[in-house]
């Protein structure tokens, strides 16, 4: 198959639409993309997206709709929730949030009152905006308490974080985040939050795939929520879940709807089962197992040429590297980088002195070169490619990130992206 993918009915009616979309496919072929949220999906979540399901409002549950006409959308969204439960080893599943933030609102419409305390990892430690942070609903409704990583680790100080929990009391406590280049211990955060009486809140949103994939310990049983998206590591359409033991079941199910939600996204909810079926295939084993020996193999790469890496590298499926020993900020790489065809994001580190506008790391991940098959043996030339456009981001060297996006689709010719080929 060959670029772009024919739309026909598309480029009939909306020729000018139907080209971006065009361009986006040869973008996301041509390029390494390396943003550890993203990834590419599987041509039958992209057709899964794309139905008549698109057409049909359900509000409420299976058996217990608003709308008449359910007769398929039940079977739909039956499946997906019996496919997650089954994946992840949970006794409900939620699978209608819109995504990620929605999601984790839906957790605290369901177990805390607007004022109460709430802990969570700090954002520029590598957290979520919602997870108390003070611009997000959930820090201005809430009173969010927040902790971080040891300086000179990088890593989670349990210590803190048991003292945090005892002292302030919080009705949730979140573990996960967004910029984590280390194994969450959910054992460890289970015990606090039973010590201090907290729920449990564990968002999985960036590992949910390598969970699934045996590559990540599982929250289950440590967690009393588990929310994750569908769309990074799971490989599946844009959309989020939220997991439980059946005792929250309830609880889960009014706050999405209708605590915080209006129908769901019966096309989501399809393409989330297919993604669930996909995870559920031995060859995700595999992929979740890649994405991790790749992640690693990069980050060893990259040490070896003299970046510093949050943490000192990596157990998952992403890596922070702390760009101040280069001299060139977070945000000048991040841009010069894309001009090479290699596109990250420009993040914060912990304990960062720059602005969040313009921090002094950039986030790299591995889950989409990875679905593309590249593998250990390309991490050398992945990491020295992004060598190379640092120091040309520095010295200004348009010449060389010329050099670099050629050479990048090249390789990236010989390595087809799920969903854009046959
Ligand atoms: N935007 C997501 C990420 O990139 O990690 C988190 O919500």
């Amino acid at each position: 198959m060959t670029l772009p993918l024919p739309h026909p009915a598309l480029s009939a009616a909306d020729p000018e639409l139907a080209a971006l979309i065009g361009d986006e496919e040869r973008l996301q072929a041509d390029t390494l993309r390396l943003i550890p949220s993203e990834n590419y999906v599987s041509r039958a979540v992209l057709e899964a997206s794309g139905t008549v399901l698109q057409n049909k409002y359900s509000e409420g549950y299976p058996g217990r709709r608003y709308y008449e006409g359910q007769q398929n959308i039940d079977k739909v969204e039956l499946l997906a929730i019996a496919r997650a439960k089954e994946l992840f080893g949970v006794e409900h599943a939620n699978v209608q949030p819109y995504s990620g933030s929605p999601a984790n609102l839906a957790v605290y419409l369901a177990f805390a009152e607007p004022g109460d305390t709430v802990m969570g990892m700090a954002l520029p430690m590598g957290g979520h905006l919602t997870h108390g942070w003070g611009v997000s609903a959930t820090g201005k409704w809430f009173r969010g308490v927040q902790y971080g990583v040891r300086q000179d680790t990088g890593r989670i100080d349990f210590d803190e974080v048991r003292e945090l929990a005892l002292k302030e009391r919080p009705k949730l406590i979140f573990c996960g985040g967004t910029a984590l280049p280390r194994t969450i211990d959910f054992a460890a955060f289970g015990e606090i939050a039973q010590e201090s009486g907290a729920i449990l809140v564990a968002d999985v949103a960036h590992i949910a795939g390598l969970i699934a994939g045996g590559a990540h310990p599982s929250p289950v049983p440590y967690a009393d929520v588990i929310s994750t998206t569908t769309h990074k590591t799971l490989r599946g359409p844009r959309g989020a879940m939220l997991m439980s033991r059946e005792e929250h079941a309830k609880a889960i199910d009014k706050a999405v709807f209708p605590g915080l939600q209006g129908g769901p996204h019966n096309q989501t909810t399809a393409a989330i089962a297919v993604a669930l079926h996909e995870a559920a295939q031995a060859p995700f084993r595999t992929y979740a197992e890649s994405v991790v020996a790749n992640a690693k193999a990069l980050a060893d790469e990259l040490l070896a040429r003299g970046f510093e890496l949050v943490s000192g590298g990596t157990d998952n499926h992403l890596i922070l590297m702390d760009l101040t020993p280069k001299n060139v900020p977070g945000k000048v790489a991040a841009k010069a980088l894309d001009r090479a065809g290699i596109v990250v994001n420009y993040n914060t580190v912990p304990y960062d002195p720059r602005k969040p506008f313009d921090p002094s790391g950039v986030r790299i991940g591995t889950p989409s070169l990875t679905s593309r098959g590249l593998g250990t043996q390309h991490m050398a030339a992945v990491a020295e490619w992004i060598d190379r456009g640092v120091t040309a981001a520095g010295s200004g060297d348009e010449d060389v990130l010329g050099e670099i996006r050629s050479e990048v689709a090249e390789l990236m010719a010989g390595y087809p992206a799920p969903g854009l080929s046959a």
